[in-house]
């Protein structure tokens, strides 16, 4: 067994009162590694040096160009340790080595862009409509941000909270979930060898009750970014409403990916694959309701069905394996209890249905592959987020059948449509409710491009140049010439 310290005010530390709990690899379903329990009086001190560290010279005095320097010199060592964290990344959260290796190599791309951004915040000058007077804007940062994340994808959802809130001059308390910490904490001592200067970025490990609702609650926090679940999420937004914070929200979805008949089905087929199996359906644009044209339904569900029989379960570190466990024993159960409320509802299992028992998965939380046809929009297996490799197909008869059924839906994170007609390619683009909306692919994203929910998926947007104002207030400034002071009791 490992055993870790958090990140506080530059030093590793344990929490106050020396408590630990355990993380668990999903493959063997055994602890590895013993993590600090941090509880209120932890959070306390890690948001008081936080708080600290934001108007310390060393960081407050810092030019914009510098913060942007260090941002990039942090992607420069995330890029010599990439297959080192890709790895902790693996045992924690038993995502297939394969893909954390691919993001951890795209990670510092984040830090490099949000690094180049940070000196180009230009205010404005106003041409106001005032004699002599200048009146212009500049973009403040707001303080101590809050950063919780999930564990689906721990380091690259953190890095794009990171990346903008530190190129905005803000400091950080990072709560990463209780089931991925170690990686957190592995990552965090790259900030130090990079040069961010003592308290700029903590790390306090723990539950959402004992650590995320202190962090939340607390009245110097300006701002809380949030990737989880949505009722997580509405917690959170809730409570900071209490202390009136700044909030984002990443909520995740039930997307639809919607298959025409004049679709090229070969790209369309891989496509719905990557959007539900990979990753074993835990990210939060899971394509997890499909909508196939009624003409080609029972063809594509036949092919579909045929692929997605022959994934590979096993070994998350193995080459070859296409499938692995699901992260955490509670959802786990979560995933197995939606498969027996479909089967209770009617929808018509096709593939899978049931925990994967085959040697290869060990004694680890594998769920089989899962594909329920028939379903109904109104049925929970269409509707409530799963988080797990469980696909709901349903079928439509034209555009405007697709895009009712595709909207009639509380979230809005993203959507696939497959077409080889431009027409119907911007008609469906412009009609669906989701923040991505990804035509002939699935599952892109980038630093560059906005990324956020519609709906019931979240509030604001991560991501591409308009990121970085989630983590600025605009302060106006006003000169005067010299003119002279009329009625004082009048509005100017
Ligand atoms: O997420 P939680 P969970 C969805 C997915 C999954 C469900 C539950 O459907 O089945 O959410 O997963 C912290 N105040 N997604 O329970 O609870 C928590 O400690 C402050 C979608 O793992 O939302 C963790 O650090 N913090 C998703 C983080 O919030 C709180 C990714 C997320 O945990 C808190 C993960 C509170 N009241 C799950 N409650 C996505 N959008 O990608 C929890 N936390």
């Amino acid at each position: 067994m490992k055993t870790y310290q958090m990140l506080v005010n530059g030093q590793w530390v344990d929490a106050l009162n020396n408590d630990h709990f355990e993380s668990s690899n999903p493959y063997t379903a055994r602890p590895w590694a013993r993590i600090p329990r941090a509880q209120v009086a932890d959070v306390e001190r890690a948001v008081k040096a936080s708080h600290r560290a934001f108007s310390a010279p060393s960081w407050a005095g810092l030019t914009a160009t510098a913060r942007g320097a260090l941002l990039r010199k942090l992607g420069d060592l995330i890029a010599r340790d990439a297959e080192h964290l890709a790895t902790v990344e693996t045992q924690d959260n038993g995502k297939l080595l394969a893909e954390m290796r691919a993001q951890m190599r795209a990670l510092p791309e984040w830090y490099y862009y949000f690094g180049g951004l940070a000196d180009k915040i230009e205010g404005t000058v106003i041409p106001i409509n005032k004699p002599n007077t200048l009146n212009f804007t500049r973009h403040e940062p707001l303080g101590v941000v809050g950063i919780i994340t999930p564990w689906n994808s721990p380091l690259l959802l953190a890095s794009w909270k990171l990346a903008p809130a530190l190129a905005a001059g803000n400091t950080i308390v990072w709560k990463p979930s209780e089931f991925s910490s170690a990686s957190a904490l592995e990552f965090a001592r790259l900030f130090e060898e990079a040069g961010f200067p003592p308290g700029v970025v903590n790390v306090v490990t723990g539950f959402g009750s004992q650590v995320g609702q202190p962090l939340v609650a607390h009245p110097l926090v300006a701002k809380i970014a949030f990737t989880g679940g949505d009722q997580g999420g509405q917690h959170v937004y809730e409570a900071s409403a209490r202390n009136i914070k700044h909030v984002t929200l990443e909520l995740g979805g039930k997307s639809p990916n919607i298959v025409f008949d004049d679709a090229n089905l070969d790209n369309a087929l891989k496509g719905v694959i990557s959007g539900i199996f990979a990753a074993s359906g835990q990210t939060c644009i899971a394509g997890s309701r499909l909508l196939v044209q009624r003409s080609i339904y029972d063809s594509f569900l036949k092919k579909l069905t045929a692929s997605a029989s022959t994934a590979k379960l096993g070994d998350p570190t193995a080459d070859d394996t296409q499938v692995g466990p699901i992260t955490t024993q509670p959802q786990f159960q979560r995933v197995l209890d939606y498969i027996e409320i479909a089967k209770q509802e009617g929808a018509r299992c096709v593939l899978g249905g049931g925990r994967a028992t085959a040697h290869s998965c060990g004694d680890g939380w594998f769920v089989q592959p899962t594909i329920f046809a028939d379903v109904r929009p109104d049925m929970r297996i269409a509707r409530e987020e799963v988080f797990g490799p469980v696909l709901a197909v349903i079928p439509f008869d034209d555009e405007q059948d697709a895009l009712q059924i595709a909207n009639d839906s509380q979230f809005g994170l993203a959507a696939g449509v497959w077409t080889n007609d431009i027409g119907r390619a911007i008609r469906m683009s412009n009609g669906l409710q989701a923040g991505t909306v990804w035509v002939n692919t699935y599952r892109s994203v980038s630093p560059l491009s906005p990324f956020g929910g519609y709906k019931r998926s979240g509030i604001g947007r991560e991501n591409g140049i308009d990121a970085v104002k989630e983590y600025l207030q605009t302060k106006s400034v006003w000169f005067d010439a010299g003119n002279e002071v009329p009625n004082p009791f009048i509005i100017r």
